[in-house]
This record gives C-alpha cells, sequence and structure tokens, in this order.
C-alpha cells in the first residue's frame, strides 16, 4: 500500500465518524498527519491493589491518564476515541482555549459520539500544570462523570524553565467505588482566614431547619471504598526512591469527584512553588497541603530526613483505605512510618504579596453571586442555586446569566449561604484572589478555589478569551444539581458603532 492510498484510508475512516464535522477550526494539522496525542475511552479494568479490581472508564485503559506534555503556544493536535456507548466531553482544565475545543456541553463543544472519534486541535496555554477530566453530568449515575477514572495531568512547558530541583513527581489522588450516603466526614475547618457572615448563616441555617422540619432527611452525599495514588492503594503501588539531599518536586492534583484532600509527609515541609500551574509571588513552607477538588499544587520538598515513610492525607480513615504512597530513601527499610502533623490551617493569602490593601487592585465592574442549598429537593438530592437559579439539569446551552465586555476587569464576590466548601471553578480564563473573608490579597492566580462555609471571597478575571464560559463548583455533586451558571462575551458600545 502506498501512502496516498493509506492516507486516503485515513480520511475515510474519520469522515465515516461524526468527527468530521468537528474539524471547523482552521488548522495546519489535516486529518492524514498523525496526532501528538491519541486517547481512547473505555471501559476497562483498573487494579488499586491486587484485592481491589474494578472496571470503569479510563484513558487509555490506565488511571491516571497518561501525562500529556505540551510546548507553550505550539499548535497540538490529540485524537479522542470514544469507545463507550455514551457521548463524552474532555475538558482540558486550566488552559485558555476556544469553547469548541474546551470541553463543556454547556459552552457549545461538540460532544465525542458515542463509539465515534474527535480530533482535537489547540495552542497549549497557558504555561504550567493542568489536567484533563470529563466533563460529563453525572447526576445519581455514580458510573459517569468524574466518579469513573477519566482524569489525566497536563504539563505545559513554558518557554524557559526556571526552578531548582532534581526531578519531578506527579501525584493524582482519587478515590474509587462510590456509594450514596445521608452525611459526609469531611474536615470543613481547615481553611483561614474565617469569618463567617452573620446574614449567611442565618440564611442558610433557617433553610435547613425548616427542610428538616418538614421530615425531609439530610440530602445526599457520596462515600468511597477505594482511596488511591496514581492508581495504587497506600502499600501496593512503587514507592517514591529518593535519595538525602535530593530536591523532588510533587506536582500534586486532587482528582476527586467531590472530596476535599490533604496530604503530609512526616518529618518534611513542602516549599510552595505553584498553586494551579501559576507561580506564586511567596514561596512559602508548609507541613500540610489541602486541595479542594481539581486544584492543583506544585511544592519543592527537600529529603533531609532519612527513612521510609507514609505520605498521606491527614485523615485516618481514608488513609487506612489507601490514601498514601510510600517514600522511601536510599539504604533504608522497614515498615513505612506514619507520623500525624500537628493542626495546620490552609491559607491561600501566604502565597500572595505581602502588606496588600484593598486599594492595591483596581476592577471595572463587579458581580455578586450568592450560593445556596436547597435541601434533598431534587429527588433526596441537595439542589443549588446561584443568586436563586439552579442550572438546568440536562447537559445544555442555558441563557447566559452575566454579560462580559472584552477587556474589561470583573470581580466576582462569593457569597456562600451554605455549610459546604465549594471549590469554585472559572472555564477558559484564569483569576486572581483579591479578598478572602474580608481580608485583601493579590498575586495568587488560580482556576479553582475553595470558598469556605458561610464565608465570602472575592475573585478578580480579565475577560480577555471571548466565547461561552462556564462557572460552576467542581464538586460533581453540587455541578450536576444547579450549580453552574454561564458568561458570555457582548460587543462594547464603541464596538457596534
Ligand atoms: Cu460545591
Amino acid at each position: 500500500m502506498n501512502s496516498t492510498q493509506s492516507s486516503r484510508r485515513a480520511f475515510l475512516k474519520l469522515a465515516g465518524t461524526a468527527a468530521v464535522t468537528t474539524f471547523l477550526r482552521p488548522s495546519l494539522a489535516s486529518a492524514d498527519q498523525p496526532a501528538d496525542y491519541t486517547l481512547h475511552i473505555a471501559v476497562t479494568p483498573v487494579e488499586f491493589s491486587p484485592k481491589h479490581i474494578l472496571s470503569t472508564i479510563t484513558y487509555n485503559g490506565q488511571f491516571p491518564g497518561p501525562l500529556l506534555r505540551f510546548k507553550e503556544g505550539q499548535q497540538s493536535t490529540v485524537d479522542v476515541f470514544n469507545d463507550t456507548d455514551a457521548p463524552e466531553q474532555l475538558h482540558w482544565h486550566g488552559q485558555f482555549l476556544p469553547p469548541d475545543v474546551d470541553g463543556a456541553t454547556e459552552e457549545g463543544t461538540p460532544f465525542i459520539p458515542a463509539r465515534g472519534m474527535r480530533r482535537i486541535v489547540f495552542t497549549p496555554r497557558p504555561a504550567g500544570f493542568r489536567l484533563y477530566h470529563t466533563h460529563n453530568r453525572a447526576a445519581a449515575d455514580l458510573n459517569a462523570g468524574q466518579y469513573s477514572g477519566q482524569v489525566g495531568p497536563v504539563y505545559i512547558e513554558p518557554k524557559h524553565e526556571a526552578g531548582n530541583y532534581d526531578r519531578e513527581v506527579f501525584l493524582v489522588l482519587k478515590e474509587f467505588q462510590p456509594s450514596l450516603s445521608r452525611g459526609g466526614d469531611m474536615a470543613m475547618d481547615f481553611l483561614t482566614p474565617s469569618a463567617p457572615d452573620k446574614q449567611l448563616q442565618s440564611t442558610g441555617e433557617s433553610a435547613m431547619k425548616a427542610s428538616l422540619a418538614k421530615g425531609m432527611p439530610h440530602g445526599y452525599e457520596v462515600g468511597y471504598d477505594f482511596f488511591t495514588i496514581n492508581g495504587r492503594m497506600l502499600g501496593h503501588g512503587d514507592p517514591i526512591y529518593v535519595k538525602s539531599g535530593e530536591r523532588v518536586l510533587f506536582h500534586v492534583l486532587n482528582g476527586s469527584a467531590t472530596e476535599i484532600r490533604s496530604l503530609a509527609l512526616p518529618g518534611h515541609t513542602f516549599k510552595v512553588v505553584a498553586l494551579d500551574g501559576n507561580p506564586v509571588p511567596a514561596l512559602a513552607e508548609v507541613p500540610v497541603l489541602w486541595l479542594g477538588t481539581a486544584e492543583r499544587v506544585s511544592a519543592v520538598v527537600e529529603m533531609k530526613n532519612p527513612g521510609v515513610w507514609v505520605m498521606g492525607d491527614l485523615a485516618d480513615d481514608d488513609r487506612a483505605h489507601g490514601m498514601g504512597i510510600v517514600v522511601e530513601y536510599a539504604g533504608q527499610r522497614g515498615k513505612a512510618q506514619w507520623l500525624k502533623p500537628k493542626p495546620f490551617h490552609w491559607n491561600y493569602m501566604r502565597f500572595g504579596k505581602p502588606n496588600v490593601t484593598a486599594a492595591d487592585t483596581k476592577f471595572d465592574e463587579q458581580i455578586h453571586l450568592t450560593f445556596a442549598k436547597n435541601n434533598a429537593a431534587e429527588n433526596g438530592f441537595n439542589q443549588w442555586t446561584i443568586n436563586g437559579v439552579a442550572y438546568p439539569m440536562e447537559q445544555m446551552m442555558a441563557a447566559p446569566s452575566f454579560h462580559l465586555h472584552e477587556g474589561k476587569r470583573y470581580r466576582i464576590l462569593m457569597r456562600n449561604a451554605s455549610d459546604d466548601i465549594h471549590p469554585i471553578h472559572l472555564h477558559r480564563h484564569s483569576f486572581e484572589l483579591t479578598r478572602i473573608a474580608g481580608q485583601p490579597t493579590s498575586g495568587v492566580i488560580k482556576d479553582v478555589v475553595m470558598v469556605g462555609g458561610y464565608q465570602e471571597a472575592e475573585i478578580d478575571f480579565v475577560a480577555n478569551n471571548p466565547g461561552l464560559t462556564l462557572f460552576h463548583c467542581h464538586q460533581q455533586l453540587h455541578m450536576d444539581f444547579g450549580f453552574m451558571t454561564l458568561f458570555d462575551y457582548v460587543p462594547t458600545r464603541s464596538e457596534l458603532r
């Protein structure tokens, strides 16, 4: 077979799927050129330990999905084959992409059809630690969405890599075997600063009281049986082998559908260099990392306490069910040791610019968003609202609720009238933290931020990437049951003239 035949055959194969309709973006990549990466979405078995094996939806038959490395600003092609019976969405979390490749039905990204494929062509940016994951709704189906194994790390190499470390280790934290429960046991008191807003608290508490008085049970939560780091339960994966004096850069990703995770390495500290892949102004050292769903922390650990250690979650029960990984120094042996760290509060402001006042950051327009919970209102599941509106349960585009003007800097004031912590995510843009629980801050650039129970937080972003933009809580149960809203861009008056 000559090359003309083979490329023609490749084209016909592609043309036979719905994928051909997605070649709309002008691109140098043609159908007969090989992709930089090929991903297969399929139900496959995954072994978390020899006694813990289950079937779930994965990328390329593995969990986590393969680490995809890109070069900032260099156009790349990814072929995504969907070998399942349901349409899929693959979201490029943390990147500044157009809506047709971002990977959210709500923004208008076409599905990767069931038993079909889609070629995605895009220019990766910004540099740093990103991720890819499914953006399908799961609702009550705990086999779907991010309850499955559809999560993988992305690293976009900057044009100039600056960093003082010997090597990199990627860690993806995720639970499996979910089930519904009527109450959570997640830590809720680790965020600081904290200044519960009296009005938010009385609103939230009286709504809950009224619901319980009507005989409603508490809305469903999700719990898990298997806890893993890089797809293995504690004690069942390869240890991280280190040498004394080595500086290891850990890229930690919370790949959970619903849980907040913590991570400590006894006798060591983490020097945080980036949050959500973006370098921080202050390289603070901390004994514990806390991450909401989809958050990332990049931190350097200087290996200066020889031994065999458990690097794990602070929750004893979760660690006992697998949420940990062994760190073993060269020449050391024996059972891995865990030491409970002293109580530690997580404060994003620690990594920001020092001595910030409210006057240091300016914005053009403010958007007020209040988050609220209707207990058990949706078939026993909590319904979530933003400014009193629940996003439709169907995976669809809804009418945009906020209209952005390109080039303006927006400040979103978030008011949380519930006792849950919400990891809030903005698509296709980064934002800067500007106020947490009443205290001004600047310089921390993220794409997910945890907003504490009955707390206020403010984030600024520049409207510099036109197109539909989704804003939502990244907790799968919350986003699936209403906790989403859509922004669009509208022309300014001068553009209309
Ligand atoms: Cu939430």
